[in-house]
């Protein structure tokens, strides 16, 4: 029986997280042959989160250090400890559709990578404003420009992986940008990846991303990753 592996990343997500918990197909998943578990990484919520998360059957990992890419990357260390084969990732703002995690894990490749596209998907309205829309679009046009390997949708929060391609990840990004660099880190490891329509909807509570500020950041790694394709040394 393959070992599932959901993470969920949170920083203050008290108004969506139990709702994408709850979501999560576990009677579906447990039909399809998976052994599932669910572990929240959370980046120092203030709200009520951390309340919400106890009450659920889940393990929750208090990241050190600020940011979504350093929460991930101690996740994915986590998963790696672990005995599971495959990973899940996705938002708990409530804007990716936790039905769809079977459809994204009958999508992996072998040892490789399966990700949401919302952008040839189902946009449901207000989901992305027009300003990140564009953003998406044109960091994912620069994304294939600069290293080459296709990909609908660069900064989906909606992925799916294999242990190996896990294991052969180079990353050390702290905030936004780690999306991105998974995708360069896939392309300079030969990862195989997928690319699936998925249903994207408008989130609850507020964005912790800023679209100029992280885009630009976001823009600074693809061109770094040209560069240097991969980290020097992992920063913690
Ligand atoms: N562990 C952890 N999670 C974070 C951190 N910052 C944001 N997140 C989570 O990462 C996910 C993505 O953050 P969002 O604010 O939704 O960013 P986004 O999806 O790119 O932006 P929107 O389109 O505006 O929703 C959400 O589930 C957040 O709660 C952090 O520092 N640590
Ligand atoms: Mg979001």
């Amino acid at each position: 029986m393959p070992n599932l592996f959901i993470m969920l990343p949170t920083l203050d997500e008290e108004m969506a997280l139990a709702d994408v918990y709850n979501r999560i197909p576990f009677k579906r998943l447990e039909k399809k042959g998976y052994n599932t578990r669910v572990t929240i990484v959370d980046g120092g919520s203030k709200d009520k989160t951390l309340r919400i998360a106890d009450d659920l059957d889940c393990e929750i990992i208090q990241q050190w250090g600020e940011g979504k890419g350093a929460g991930i990357r101690q996740a994915f260390k986590k998963f790696l400890e672990s005995d599971s084969d495959i990973l899940v990732m996705l938002d708990s703002d409530g804007t990716y559709h936790p039905e769809e995690i079977p459809m994204l894990i009958s999508a992996i490749p072998k040892d490789g990578i399966a990700i949401g596209d919302r952008l040839r998907g189902r946009l449901e309205p207000k989901a992305m404003t027009s300003v990140n829309w564009i953003g998406n679009q044109l960091l994912t046009w620069l994304a294939v420009a600069l290293h080459g390997k296709p990909i609908n949708d660069l900064c989906s929060g909606f992925w799916a992986f294999s242990r190996a391609a896990i294991e052969k990840m180079k990353l050390n990004s702290m905030r936004f940008e780690i999306e991105a660099e998974m995708y360069t880190s896939s392309a300079y490891q030969d990862i195989p990846m997928e690319h699936i329509p998925i249903t994207y909807s408008k989130r609850k509570g507020e964005a912790k991303l800023g679209s100029i500020k992280d885009g630009t950041s976001i823009a600074r790694k693809l061109i770094i990753r040209r560069i240097f394709p991969t980290p020097h040394e992992e920063q913690e």
